[in-house]
């Protein structure tokens, strides 16, 4: 454990960086660990078992647990399942002195933010720490900016028909573009591309994708859009990146992974949105197929941040290089002080962690400036452009 010494950084305040519940029977581990996070500025109670553990639990609030995995009594995987029956968002670590494919992949269904192998590269530690104390502040931000905004319509539909509708709807599919904009620079950073439909009884992307979802047909929507914008991509300018909405089960669809798919030779301009309206449940190997898309060149966006009710694993899984702050967190966001506040933190939060921030549906001057004084990055909104065939031009 020596190793340790060295590589501590240099200390902030004592337990500003984040309060962390250690759970471990192991009192050896836990007094090393504890002193390591200790020095790196994290405030923590240690505790010997699941039971201390709950008890400490509900007596304070904490921004990470660290778990081992096995204990005697309350095992670190029953200890996970206890805290997500009262709590969706605090990241769980957990580590372990026996890793197998099975434990991992069962810590990561429960929703175990990582799983770390012992002995515990202490570097790798204070990393993953300071990492999962950002993003549960970004969980909470986003809490209360769905409780602020209310939560999104549900769509109901009629299922007679439906499958006619459908059908005509994806004949008739057509893709808007509108730009992203690195304001200060005046420069066009990206377009997105938008589906728009002909069809009447579906006019909308939410109708089209809600049909598609009850006729079990996602794919279809994914595969015609996807062959649609690549037959445009050529005619951008070449450093112009392509945003394109994916529903998060496209992420299952071998078709987007193809060598010969539509996309797959302008992966490297592409960067893959998933909306955070819509779940996204692991079938398991999504680590592996976001590698997959990362290996092809893709890049990968949040898509409505702060609109959707996904909880942390969204970020965790995707490890999006942007995320699209939602239109309702925008809109008026020089007049009222508590958006103004969450875009702030969250854009700031991002940023910490490397990551791009787009303010979406930009539609007022004061808008813009608030966002970009604010720290978003790129812009997009009516104010610029409204969608339009390839390419809308902006109005600066
Ligand atoms: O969910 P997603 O962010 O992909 O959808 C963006 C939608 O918002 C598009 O349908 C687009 O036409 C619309 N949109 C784009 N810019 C603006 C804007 O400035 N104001 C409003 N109200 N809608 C916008
Ligand atoms: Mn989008």
């Amino acid at each position: 454990m020596n190793e340790q010494v060295d590589q501590r950084p240099t200390a902030p305040p004592r337990g500003a960086a984040g309060a962390i519940l250690l759970v471990d029977d192991d009192e050896m581990v836990r007094r090393a660990l504890t002193r390591v996070l200790d020095h790196a500025g994290f405030a923590v109670t240690p505790a010997a078992d699941g039971e201390e553990a709950l008890a400490a639990l509900r007596d304070g609030h904490f921004d990470v647990i660290i778990s081992d995995i096995s204990m005697p009594g309350m095992t670190g995987m029953q200890l996970l399942r206890a805290v997500r029956e009262r709590d969706l968002d605090t990241p769980v670590i957990l580590i372990t002195g026996a890793p197998t494919v099975d434990t991992a992949a069962e810590a990561v269904e429960y929703g175990a933010l990582r799983y770390l192998p012992k002995p515990v590269n202490m570097k790798t530690l204070v990393d993953v720490v300071g990492r999962a104390v950002k993003l549960q502040n970004i969980a909470r931000l986003k809490r209360e900016a769905a409780t602020y905004l209310g939560s999104a319509d549900k769509l109901i539909g009629d299922r007679a028909g439906l499958e006619a509708s459908f059908e005509r709807a994806l004949l008739g599919l057509e893709m808007a573009y509108q730009p992203l904009v690195d304001y200060p620079a005046r420069r066009v950073a990206a377009f997105e591309a938008l589906v728009r439909t002909k069809e009447p009884t579906l006019p909308n992307p939410p109708a089209l994708i809600s049909a598609a979802e009850r006729l079990g047909r996602v794919y279809d929507v994914g595969r015609a859009t996807r062959r649609s914008i690549a037959h445009t991509l050529a005619a951008r300018a070449p450093d112009c990146d392509i945003f394109v909405n994916l529903h998060p089960s496209d992420l299952f669809d071998e078709a987007l992974f193809a060598a010969d798919a539509p996309l797959t030779p302008f992966a490297s301009g592409v960067v893959l949105e998933i909306t955070e309206r819509a779940s996204l449940d692991d079938r398991g190997d999504l680590r592996s197929r976001m590698l997959r898309l990362r290996e092809l060149g893709y890049r990968v966006a949040i898509d409505d941040l702060g609109a959707g009710y996904a909880g942390l694993s969204y970020f965790a899984l995707l490890s999006p290089e942007v995320v699209k702050l939602d239109m309702a967190l925008v809109r008026d966001v020089h007049n009222e002080p508590i958006k103004r506040k969450l875009v702030g933190s969250l854009t700031a939060l991002c940023k910490e962690l490397g990551i791009i921030v787009v303010a979406e549906g930009v539609e007022t001057a004061a808008e813009r400036d608030t966002v970009l004084e604010l720290g978003c990055d790129l812009l997009q909104g009516y104010l610029f452009a409204r969608p339009g065939p390839p390419f809308p031009e902006v109005c600066w």
